[in-house]
């Protein structure tokens, strides 16, 4: 596991800043003359914020022209227009370098039949985990997500040893191959995980029910997609590709550089990408940077998983808390199969309430719904309601899962606003 090391770090960030002085009007008008003199120095410069690519949208974050960009890929959000990064040919063979590493970490090899469950299209998951299990010489069966009775098929068919795709469609996949068959009986022993937050609860929840080891990868569309950062054996933080990515963790309010250990919002800088480079983007995801020399060797740092998004944060009643600490928490109780969902709501001149919606096998729900109410709020000191469903009854997610419903800004909804 050695970084490919040329260019240098800085040597390669102060072209770059060049370049986009150069190429990019936002950044000419933004960034100081000059090399800087440490990577440190970075904390000086600007941010990078998904406002900047909405509005630039489409091609005004471009570094090269149009006619050297071979493949466009964007992310929707849930408002406004989408985030579009562009790739020339030496981007692809990057991406395909840095997915590569992914497949590699996790020990994926041209042994392994490799089944792509993440989408195919316009989202970087499908294509991304694509390049690299060829890189690795596996056998690639891109089944992109959904059908999942086809998918369960060809994971016995074709002798699956390998489920890329999101850890709630995961949990999908594991439900239809038990519920088919009765027994497990297929050949996977890897997935890669990742697009979403997931705890370590989920992490065993799924490797029990699929068999298989969970690596966990981390990558955005604004950084060109999967294949920022992965776990490697070791399950303990993901290790940074910076040869190709440099990172720092700021204070989320005050965009103030943190020191190592401190946790905060991630910052992102492409150092190699040609046509969507980006410098000091604000990924709004929340972590901890480290740089503890990992048992597997690898030169490169690491961040401990990615708890959630800054705006996915939950402010209910004055408390903080990220969805994967409750699912972390809810992983706990036996019979919950990982399905559930966080309604939050306020009645009229009333305080914020959250109701904890999960699907369990259980003979006692009423007993398990108090045992949650206590866990959680003796853990994490929030007051909220369990209700506990029969399993098959909330929606399935063949992509990214939505777990937060949040009646508070619905115009007219459950509760007026106060
Ligand atoms: O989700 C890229 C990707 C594809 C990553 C396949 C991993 C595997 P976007 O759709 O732009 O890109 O969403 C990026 O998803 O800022 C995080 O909030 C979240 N995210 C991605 N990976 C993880 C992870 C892809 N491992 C946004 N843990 C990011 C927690 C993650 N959150």
């Amino acid at each position: 596991m050695n970084a490919t090391s040329e260019p240098e770090p800085l040597q390669a960030l102060n072209g770059l800043l060049a370049r986009l002085r150069e190429k990019v009007s936002l950044y000419r008008e933004r960034l100081p003359e000059g090399p800087l003199r440490t990577m440190e120095d970075i904390g000086r410069l600007p941010f990078t914020t998904k406002e900047d690519f909405r509005a630039n949208y489409p091609f005004g974050l471009f570094a090269v022209p149009r006619k050297d960009v071979v493949r466009l890929h964007m992310s929707s959000g849930t408002t406004g227009r989408p985030v579009v990064t562009g790739y020339t040919r030496h981007d692809l063979a990057l991406w395909a370098e840095c997915m590569g590493r992914v497949m590699e970490y996790a020990g994926v090899t041209s042994n392994d039949v490799v089944q792509n469950a993440y989408g195919y299209g316009l989202f970087t998951g499908g294509m991304g985990l694509h390049l690299g299990a060829e890189a690795v010489g596996a056998t690639v069966v891109p089944t992109s997500s959904g059908v999942t009775q086809r998918q369960v098929m060809l994971m016995r068919d074709l002798g699956t040893t390998v489920l890329c795709c999101t850890p709630s469609y995961a949990l999908v996949l594991a439900e239809a191959l038990h519920a088919s068959g009765g027994h497990l009986d297929t050949r996977l022993r890897v997935g890669i995980f990742g697009a979403e937050p997931w705890s370590d609860g989920m992490r065993r929840q799924i490797e029990t029910r699929l068999d298989l080891e969970a690596f966990d990868i981390y990558g955005l569309t604004e950084l060109g997609g999967p294949g920022v950062a992965a776990e490697c054996s070791r399950h303990d933080g993901l290790h940074i590709f910076e040869d190709h990515f440099y990172a720092e963790v700021v204070d989320p309010d005050t965009g103030t550089p943190l020191q190592e250990g401190q946790p905060g919002e991630l910052v992102l800088t492409s150092l190699r990408r040609e046509a969507s480079p980006v410098v000091r983007y604000r990924t709004r995801d929340r972590t901890v940077l480290t740089s503890e020399p990992c048992a597997c060797g690898s030169p490169y740092r690491r961040f401990l998983r990615v708890q959630g998004r800054t705006d996915d944060m939950l402010v209910v009643r004055g408390e903080n808390v990220f969805p994967s600490q409750i699912e972390e928490l809810l992983a706990g109780f036996g019979g919950f199969n990982g399905q559930y969902i966080l309604v939050i709501d306020r009645q009229a001149h009333a305080l914020d309430t959250l109701e904890v919606v999960l699907e369990a096998d259980t003979a006692d729900e009423q007993g398990l719904e108090q045992e949650i109410r206590d866990r959680i709020r003796d853990s994490i000191g929030l007051r909220i309601t369990a209700k506990v469903l029969r399993p098959g009854v909330l929606p399935r997610s063949e992509g990214k899962a939505k777990r937060v419903v949040d009646h508070r800004e619905a115009p007219g909804g459950s509760g007026s606003p106060p």
